[in-house]
């Protein structure tokens, strides 16, 4: 690898990002392999629940002072660090694609991710706006505003291993939290050097020890996030199960959490479509990032009359990809994140096979030179059932499924009948198809576009989705109130005490 931030030689530990590594780490490390190459890139220490204590206690203490700093002040923090972030997006962008697998373009572009959000909260920061009220008695006053949470735990994903962190950690410091970040033990080397960029804005601007902070670890650490009371809020961004588990633990203590979990994400394809947009858009859904977005398109739901055009479309498009390391730009698909996933994607294989599903473009680990790290897989295309068990899963890798419809109702049945609702889309150019698509009576899901694909969503609008999705809303619009308490007041300037519902009550 060249042109790389330096990579460490030695273990290197968790900690907070600007005293950092100020406690023992335990011996147990997380072997870091590219599944670019195979290559063993880091060993980075486990957190020990010690460890985990120091840095919650140093989180807290980081806390008071934080949330005295004006948050417009805080926005100027966040926006150096989007001069960071601009200054390593080369080395950072590919870095994730090393350590992650996926394309060199798009480590780049979920670097922009990170910049892009930097942006939105310096602006955010300066909009932290409570309404005010009329109230109902003479001579008071009635508004409400937003203070923040306290200390904010991040669980995020392999598969976005820095955006995702960076929708919480921005907005929630210009919001006053504090932020500790338990990256997927599959992509802990990214979220170091993350630490290590905005380190240097931390130290200059003399920001107390512990509003950024990382703790590394497998589930453990994550359950300890999620069990934690002193831990205000849990942003958990993965699979449903464990997100469940999430919930099921921050509930049981009447915490915060905000969820982002799996998707089942369909594109409808109408007979009124501009197939020359629509057949792109279905490529990149479905191939990007090897089928490992949360928002990567799994279903096409396509009208009878066009089937079989669709079809023959898409295997001329997809005996096109070709297949590659991520680094080298003039491949489409990388790798799977591991071998296990690989593992996974052969037996959805299997069991699409046995279900009945015939492929049209057939699967495959991809083997010989260049492929020795056993991570690459062809993306496929089944034709299959909406209502059978595989396909009602969420299978992390690059498998499409082909559905037939006939009417709207029906595509749109279709598309809603799975247990998951984060993105959706259809191609149309019929204004009523496209306006039904949108209504009460169309998607179900939290994002639901019209002649762009599932995946690629701009860090403006609130990101996140319903039914076993979890429900929560990061990144843009009002998502920020996910990382503030509400508080309503009401002042009495006058000099009588009327009292609210017209009650009386005399002394
Ligand atoms: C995810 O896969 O967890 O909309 C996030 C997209 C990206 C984010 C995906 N902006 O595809």
């Amino acid at each position: 690898m060249q042109s790389i931030l330096p990579l460490p030689t030695q273990p290197v530990k968790p900690g907070t990002s600007t005293g950092q590594q100020f406690w023992q780490s335990s011996d147990k490390t997380i072997d870091s392999y590219s599944p670019a190459d195979g290559q063993l890139i880091a060993r980075v220490h486990v957190s020990t629940r010690a460890d985990y204590d120091r840095v919650i206690d140093t989180a807290k203490a980081a806390f008071l002072e934080w949330r005295q700093v004006p948050a417009p002040r805080r926005g100027e923090i966040v926006r150096q660090m989007g001069e960071q972030f601009r200054r390593y997006k080369r080395e950072l962008g590919t870095l994730v694609s090393y350590e992650m697998g996926k394309s060199l373009q798009e480590g780049l572009g979920e670097v922009q991710e990170i910049i892009d959000i930097c942006d939105f909260a310096v602006g955010q920061s300066r909009q932290l706006y409570g309404l005010s009220m009329h109230s109902e008695r003479p001579a008071h006053r009635m508004f409400e505003q937003w203070h923040p949470l306290g200390v904010v735990g991040i669980i995020s994903a392999f598969n976005f291993p820095v955006a995702v962190w960076s929708w919480n950690a921005m907005l929630a410091w210009v919001c006053g939290d504090v932020c500790v970040w338990k990256p997927s033990e599959k992509t802990p080397l990214t979220a170091l050097a993350c630490q290590q960029i905005i380190g240097e804005v931390l130290r200059n601007n003399n920001v107390p020890e512990g509003v950024s902070c990382l703790v590394t670890g497998g589930r453990d650490a994550g359950e300890w996030l999620a069990n934690d009371p002193r831990v205000a809020l849990v942003s958990a961004t993965g699979s449903t199960r464990m997100g469940k588990a999430v919930a099921e633990a921050v509930a049981g203590r009447l915490g915060k959490y905000l969820l982002e979990l799996g998707g089942n994400n369909a594109i409808i394809v109408s007979e009124h479509a501009d197939l020359d947009l629509a057949i792109p858009a279905i490529v990149f859904g479905a191939v990007g990032t090897a089928g490992q977005r949360c928002t990567t398109t799994r279903r096409l739901i396509v009208q009878e009359t066009i089937y079989d055009d669709v079809k023959n479309r898409l295997k001329n498009a997809y005996a096109q990809l070709r297949i590659g390391s991520p680094l080298d730009e003039s491949f489409h698909v990388g790798p799977l994140i591991d071998q296990q996933a690989v593992h996974n994607y052969q037996l959805a294989v299997n069991d699409i096979r046995e279900s009945g599903g015939r492929f049209v473009v057939e699967p495959g680990v991809v083997d010989g030179l260049g492929f020795e790290s056993g991570c690459y897989v062809r993306p496929c295309i089944a034709e299959a059932e909406n209502h059978w068990a595989i396909v009602q899963r969420e299978t992390f890798a690059p498998i499409l499924y082909l559905l037939k419809y006939t009417t709207l109702d029906d595509a749109i049945a279709q598309q809603n009948g799975v247990p998951q609702g984060l993105s959706s889309a259809i191609f149309t150019l019929n204004m009523r198809e496209a306006e039904r698509f949108l209504a009460v009576s169309g998607s179900d899901c939290g994002i639901a576009n019209v002649n762009i694909g599932t995946s690629g969503a701009e860090i403006g609008g609130a990101f996140g989705g319903e039914k076993e999705t979890g429900g929560g809303r990061e990144s843009g619009s009002d998502a920020w109130k996910a990382y503030m308490r509400r508080q309503t007041n009401t002042v009495n300037y006058g000099t009588a005490l009327p009292l609210a519902q017209g009650i009386t009550f005399e002394l």
